[in-house]
């Protein structure tokens, strides 16, 4: 073989190691493809290219500035194709790690807020606040001598009816009203008291648009001396203005109630309105639930209220179903 046809050959088999390069980085699958490829053509030690190079040295001087020159472009060319490779693998080996594609479009979470009742309640004991009414708490799980005997409630009476009550054994049951709290505040401390109950009551009702079996209550209880039924009036009118506006109207009806003595239904009637819907019952302490907490009926006076919280909750939103307020539907919940 002549010099010039072996410096001919030198330059193809630079050619055909650039091929052989490309075609290698460009086809590499894997990370692992193009760390495999790097060795075989880029290694520092038996890498083609560094044989390429020492390839120069036997060249005769013509033919060495061509050589090295295309050398070079070759060598450039593959760690171009070695860098292009890798930034093509690195991304999408890690995007599909474990079948799950970290690039793939995220799913927004859906951010919560309180349930319109959590927001009713959080309101009323805001406003009571405001009035000098402090919370207290009472078991849900309640006895018979909270729920009816210390209330005046005989052993006789239709309230008892297993039939409108949840009984969870012959001394227990799911209390069906939150008068409960009264009983227990006074059982606890002295008067004078001035305090607000709220929480879930349950009654075997049929449900309907305005019943469930379930739903919740705010008691209030102020005890003192000297406290009329110009109290109870006042801080009630006070409070339905406050939560659903100066142009509600409120009426006190005579009722009965074996716990308050005189009793009365509170209806309310809003501008718009078409009809007084009942709100709650209300009335002044009956003395014989003070004998029964050991509080002197000469001594001191009181009124007490219980209001359902949903028919709040529901005038005050335009709410006509109560159903929708248990129904977690999002779409409904959304609104408020
Ligand atoms: C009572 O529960 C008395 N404990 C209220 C009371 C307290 C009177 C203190 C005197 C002194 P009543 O059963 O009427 O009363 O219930 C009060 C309110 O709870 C009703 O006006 C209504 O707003 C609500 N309510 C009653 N039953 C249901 C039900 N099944 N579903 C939703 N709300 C109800």
């Amino acid at each position: 073989m002549s010099l010039p046809d072996l410096a001919v050959e030198a330059l193809a088999s630079l050619d055909a190691l650039e091929a052989d390069g490309l075609s290698a980085f460009t086809g590499s699958g894997s990370p692992a493809e193009v760390e495999a490829a790097r060795v075989e053509f880029l290694g520092m030690k038996q890498g083609r290219v560094k044989t390429a190079q020492e390839r120069l040295k036997a060249l005769e001087p013509s033919a060495k500035r061509a050589y090295g020159q295309r050398f070079n472009a070759v060598k450039g060319s593959l760690e171009s194709a070695h860098d292009a490779a890798k930034a093509r693998l690195d991304r999408p080996t890690l995007a599909i790690a474990d079948g799950f594609d970290v690039t793939r479009p995220g799913t927004r979470p859906k951010l919560g807020h309180r349930h319109p009742l959590t927001q009713t309640t959080d309101e009323l004991i805001d406003l009571f606040g405001r009035f000098g009414f402090t919370v207290a708490r009472g078991p849900e799980v309640e006895d018979v001598h909270h729920n009816f005997d210390a209330l005046n409630i005989p052993p006789v009476h239709p309230a008892r009816d297993p039939l409108d009550n949840f009984y969870l054994s012959e001394g227990t049951m799911l209390r069906s009203q939150t008068s409960t709290v009264q009983i227990r505040v006074m059982e606890s401390q002295p008067p004078p008291i001035r305090v607000i109950a709220i929480g879930r009551v349950y009654r075997p009702d049929t449900v309907d648009a305005t019943h469930s079996f379930m739903f919740h209550q705010i008691e209030g209880l102020m005890v003192d001396k000297g406290v009329t039924m110009a109290d109870l009036k006042t801080v009630l009118r006070l409070f339905a203005r406050s939560y659903l506006g100066e142009d509600v109207k409120i009426r006190f009806r005579p009722s009965f109630f074996p716990f308050t003595e005189p009793s009365v239904e509170v209806d309310m009637l809003w501008h718009g309105g078409d009809r007084w819907v009942e709100m709650g019952g209300a009335g002044m302490v009956d003395p014989n639930v003070f004998r029964a907490v050991g509080y002197d009926p000469d001594e001191v006076t009181g009124f007490a209220f219980g209001l359902g919280i949903e028919r709040l909750c529901m005038r005050r939103h335009g709410i006509d179903d109560i159903r929708l307020l248990y129904q977690n539907e999002g779409r409904f919940l959304g609104q408020f």
